[in-house]
Parts: C-alpha cells; sequence; structure tokens
C-alpha cells in the first residue's frame, strides 16, 4: 500500500485508508483531492454499495497536516482559509452526507480534528477500544470545521459538544459509547471483522432503499449543512488569522505547551 489514500474494493464495499501513518495520517491537499474523487467514483459506480473509512496504523486521522503548510506560522490572508476550506474539506462532507449509499467510520485509532469531523459525517462509526477521540482544533486556536459544530450536539447533545470542543479533551472509545458518539466499541483484533460483516451485508441491501432512507434521515443535515459549512469556514477564517493560532501551531511543531494571550 503506497497511496496516501488506499482504495480497495471487494464485495460491493469500498474501503479508503488513510495512509501517513508516520503522522498519525495527517490530511495534505493530496489526500483531500484522492478522497473527493474518490467519493465521485462511489457515487457514480453502481458496484460500490457501501463505502468504509479507516486508517493506517495507530490512527483514524489526526487532522489537518501541521506541518506541510509553514505559512500557518503567519498571518494568513483574508479569505484564503474560507476558500481553503470551501474547495477542499467541505465537498468532502457534503459528498459524504449527499451519497445514497451507507458510509461506515471504522475507526482504529485517535480522531483529532477534521479527522474527527470526518468520522462525524459517517452514517455509523465503530471504535475499536483503542480508538480515542480529540476535536483538537481549540489547541490551536481554531473552531470546529468540517460540520463537527453541526453533527457533535446532535449526537452527544450541546452541553457535551460544547465541554469536547472548548476544552479538546480527549475521550476513550467506552466513553465515545456512552454519550452516543460510535455506534459500537469492540477489541481492536475485531475490528476489521465486524466492520466487514456490516459492511457486506449492507452492501447486499436494496442500494436504492438504503439510500432513499439516507436522504430522509438526512433530510435535516442536508437543508443546514451548506450554510454551516459556509458559516463554519468564515469563523475558522477569522480563527486562523489570530496570534491565538499561529503560537498554537509553533507549539505543537515545537513540541511544547502553547501560550495563549487570547488575542
Ligand atoms: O486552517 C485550516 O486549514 C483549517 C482546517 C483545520 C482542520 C484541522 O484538522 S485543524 C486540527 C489539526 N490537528 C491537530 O491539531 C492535531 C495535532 N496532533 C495532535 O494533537 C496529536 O498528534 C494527537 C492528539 C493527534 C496524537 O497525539 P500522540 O501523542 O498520540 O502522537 P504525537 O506524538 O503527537 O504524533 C506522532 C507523530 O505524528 C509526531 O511526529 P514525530 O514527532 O513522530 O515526527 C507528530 O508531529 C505527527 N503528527 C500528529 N498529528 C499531526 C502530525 N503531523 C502533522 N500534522 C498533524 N496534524
Amino acid at each position: 500500500m503506497t497511496e496516501m489514500l488506499a482504495l480497495h474494493q471487494e464485495a460491493g464495499v469500498l474501503t479508503l485508508t488513510f495512509n501517513r501513518p508516520e503522522v498519525l495520517n495527517a490530511l495534505n491537499n493530496d489526500i483531500i483531492k484522492a478522497m473527493q474523487a474518490a467519493l465521485k467514483q462511489a457515487e457514480r459506480d453502481q458496484a460500490i454499495r457501501c463505502l468504509v473509512l479507516t486508517g493506517m496504523g495507530r490512527a483514524f486521522s489526526s487532522g489537518q497536516d501541521l506541518r506541510s503548510s509553514g505559512t500557518r506560522q503567519e498571518p494568513r490572508p483574508i479569505l484564503a482559509t474560507h476558500i481553503g476550506l470551501q474547495q477542499g474539506y467541505n465537498q468532502i462532507i457534503t459528498s459524504m452526507h449527499r451519497l445514497e449509499k451507507p458510509i461506515i467510520a471504522k475507526i482504529n485509532g485517535v480522531a483529532a480534528g477534521i479527522g474527527f469531523s470526518i468520522a462525524l459525517a459517517a452514517d455509523i462509526r465503530i471504535a475499536s477500544d483503542a480508538a480515542w477521540f480529540t476535536a483538537g482544533f481549540s489547541k490551536i486556536g481554531l473552531v470546529p470545521d468540517g460540520g463537527m459544530s453541526f453533527m457533535l450536539p446532535l449526537l452527544v447533545g450541546l452541553g457535551r459538544a460544547s465541554e469536547l470542543i472548548f476544552t479538546s479533551d480527549r475521550i476513550d472509545a467506552a466513553e465515545a459509547y456512552r454519550i452516543g458518539l460510535v455506534n459500537h466499541v469492540v477489541p481492536a483484533a475485531e475490528l476489521d471483522e465486524t466492520t466487514q460483516t456490516l459492511a457486506q451485508r449492507l452492501a447486499t441491501m436494496p442500494t436504492r432503499a438504503i439510500g432513499l432512507a439516507k436522504r430522509s434521515l438526512n433530510r435535516t443535515i442536508l437543508a443546514d449543512m451548506d450554510d454551516w459549512l459556509d458559516y463554519e469556514s468564515y469563523l475558522q477564517d477569522i480563527a486562523g488569522r489570530t496570534a491565538d493560532h499561529q503560537e498554537g501551531v509553533r507549539a505543537f511543531l515545537e513540541n511544547r505547551q502553547a501560550v495563549f494571550k487570547g488575542e
């Protein structure tokens, strides 16, 4: 497996694997483009009847790659973040919600930042007992994006979502299950089999009916999501130009605690 996003199609199930384990599957432009293309392929190809998203190694995804973009440590041009999100992650999240085929997030390890948001955009989440979650954005002076500020309260309630987003505290798989964030938690050794069994079962069901049911279940989400993603991107543009964001990224890259000044 050499691609940064590996595709494997078998028995009606397309599995997409984030494949940069050395950086905990941090997402870069190549992966974003590959994922957009894979989602288009999933929409067009009638032989694909279920999608599985997962990560290679000990992470699902650590979110946006904070090393690949040096400009992050300097003030960014106005609207650069907004446009970047609109052309990148927002299209992925929208395609996931609009795809009239079931999507399972197979969460093998840590899910952070936009990696967490992508897991939230799946229809069903199955976590290994080694998985854990951190919103992560506040640790680098950002706001949630990729629809997290919509989906997290929907799943776990506003109070819990607010705390998880403000603090970026780590929660393990058992806690994620307890608060309704994931559908199932299974021992790490059983994650592949449990997910594959459900995915193959879904892939042999009446795909049109499942797709229409998804459309119905996601009706509110679909009605609001475009506006929501646009608004999150606008807020991220503001947060992305703060001194605290630059300090947060610098601190992460220097492996030290960030010193935020509220600016
Ligand atoms: O501006 C915009 O474009 C808006 C879009 C925003 C989207 C976002 O996703 S923002 C959020 C970005 N993600 C993060 O802030 C999370 C950063 N990572 C972490 O906080 C931690 O790595 C984790 C909590 C995910 C895991 O911690 P831990 O202790 O298990 O692992 P680690 O030692 O921190 O990481 C292992 C390696 O992966 C390490 O590299 P090294 O030292 O072994 O060479 C680390 O630097 C690298 N890594 C982890 N996450 C990222 C990363 N490298 C680049 N980008 C990352 N996101």
